[in-house]
């Protein structure tokens, strides 16, 4: 047979709420901390693979625009491949339902779903561990997507142990993440780039080490003790501490941006007056602000009022990866 059957599988991106930032191990993606997330409902990837016999390498169509097969999709497909015992090279179609100006990482989202459609393609039935490690070898936060809901990244010693696992049971009440859509503005420098002038050159490195072990550990206590204030006070300190280290690295340099000022400081206000929501950001000037879910509707409309042409869209809790 030429080809493989076409395998689609859908992966949601995820926010993070104690952040992965920074390598043990370049190679094999081990991060020097554990990390916790939250899948996100409204943000996702949709992924066919098939492999064919005819193809002198793969192919890949992203948002219909034949793309250059990166680092990060090279690696997914040639650990399936090693691990399938097979040669094929694979077309691979991918659509992103994430908006285009939003800056919003798709990269979680894009190598879960390549994981799960590739492996499948190939044959291979993988556990959700052995996705989540497969996933990991595309991009760290891709670990955390193959599942839904609350997730923690546990950082391991090797290939072997550094995977995500779901959190069960937890008791917080619903919560909902308005992402706060702003202009974008290119990115300069790349996620993995920038962590990684950051555990070379920040002097701060080895207390965000610290402090992030000890952010994970009151974050789970938090969610199993339905502690929305504790979750989101940790959240916010943990986001701020990370971009200290974008600030702190040689030399310097930050992915805000002015918008992205303005709303750290009408979440402040918003707090002022009574309605509780933190914010977090991840390598670019976008927001998050996380909130009760009852108070959703009340907190968009402040802050369309405060934050001029920014699009703010609605996500809650969304599912682990899966096939279509
Ligand atoms: C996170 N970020 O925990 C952190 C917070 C961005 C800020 O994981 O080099 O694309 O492919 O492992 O996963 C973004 O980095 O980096 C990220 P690689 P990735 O979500």
């Amino acid at each position: 047979m030429l080809t493989s059957k076409a395998v689609t599988a859908r992966a949601h991106t995820n926010i993070a709420l104690v952040k992965y930032w920074g390598k043990a191990n370049e190679k094999l993606i081990l991060p020097k901390s554990s990390s916790l997330s939250l899948t996100l409902d409204r943000f996702y990837t949709d992924t066919t693979v098939q492999f064919d016999s005819t193809l002198k390498s793969d192919q890949l169509l992203l948002n219909q625009q034949p793309t250059p097969v990166s680092k990060k999709v090279e690696s997914v497909m040639n650990l399936v491949r090693k691990l399938a015992h097979q040669a094929e090279f694979a077309k691979i179609t991918s659509f992103n339902h994430v908006p285009t100006a939003a800056g919003l990482a798709s990269s979680a989202s894009g190598l879960a779903a390549l994981a799960l459609a590739a492996s499948q393609a190939a044959g291979l039935k993988l556990s959700s561990r052995a996705l989540s490690r497969l996933a990991r070898h595309g991009s760290g936060s891709a670990s955390r997507s193959i599942y839904g809901g609350w997730v923690e990244w546990q950082k391991g010693h090797d290939d072997q142990s550094s995977y995500a696992v779901p959190l069960k049971n937890v008791e917080l009440e619903p919560i909902a993440m308005l992402a706060l859509i702003i202009k974008k503005t290119p990115k300069k420098i790349s996620s993995r780039v920038g962590m990684r002038r950051c555990v070379k050159t920040s002097p701060y490195y080895p207390a965000w080490e610290r402090i992030t072990d000890q952010n994970l550990i009151d974050a789970k206590k938090a969610l199993y003790h339905n502690d929305f204030t504790a979750l989101g006070k940790i959240a916010e300190t943990n986001a701020m501490r990370m971009h200290a280290l974008t600030l702190s690295a040689n030399p310097p340099f930050s992915y805000f941006n002015g918008k992205t000022i303005q709303i750290i400081n009408a979440v402040q206000k918003l707090r002022e007056n009574g309605l509780e929501c933190y914010y977090t950001i991840d390598a670019g000037p976008n927001v998050k602000i996380m909130c009760r879910k009852n108070d959703t509707q009340k907190i968009k409309k402040d802050l369309e009022q405060e934050i001029q042409d920014a699009k703010i869209i609605t996500a809650t809790t969304g599912p682990a990866a899966h096939l279509l």
